[in-house]
């Protein structure tokens, strides 16, 4: 099965783990047809660190940044929410981006469960920037279209 992108992008971790870490990776995105997937890259090798089924994702967009500071090179985030938790990936570029939120959204485009509402900006330091709400689970506060 030939990918449809890869490319080699910048993720948060996703802090499944309260006591998980908060830190950013360079990794090698692969989106397929069935799942996207992440690698380290050792030594010319690939390392598959995790990989998310699209079947899973409710929801992909980009995430409003405003006046907030990115602590990775990449500037251009999006967001991947899927099960409980939510992927942020830094892409170096706004056409990076771009490619690779549209390509996604059309990949889930018969999911189930896609979402009604999302938030437009990162969960952080216990709070979400676009609605100030404190619950990580919190339902999201902008109305989502694919
Ligand atoms: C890890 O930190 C990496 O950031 C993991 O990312 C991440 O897993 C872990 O989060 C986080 O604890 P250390 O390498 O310092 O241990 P990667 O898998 O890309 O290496 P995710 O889930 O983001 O892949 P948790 O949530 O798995 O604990
Ligand atoms: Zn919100």
């Amino acid at each position: 099965l030939t990918p449809i992108l890869e490319e080699t992008l910048i993720k948060r971790s996703q802090q499944k783990k309260r006591t998980s870490p908060l830190n950013y990776k360079e990794r090698v995105f692969v989106l397929t047809q069935s799942k996207l997937t992440y690698y380290e890259l050792r030594a010319e090798k690939r390392v598959r660190k995790g990989s998310v089924e699209l079947n899973r994702i409710k929801c992909v967009e980009i995430v409003r940044t405003n006046s907030t500071i990115i602590p990775c090179q990449n500037k251009y985030p999006f967001q991947v929410v899927h099960d409980s938790t939510m992927l942020y990936i830094f892409a170096p570029s706004n056409e990076s981006r771009s490619v690779w939120v549209q390509n996604i959204k059309e990949e889930i485009r018969n999911n189930a469960e896609i979402a009604a509402k999302f938030h437009p900006q990162f969960w952080q330091e216990g709070e979400w920037m676009c609605c100030g709400q404190l619950d990580k689970m919190a339902p999201g506060c902008e109305g989502y279209n694919l």
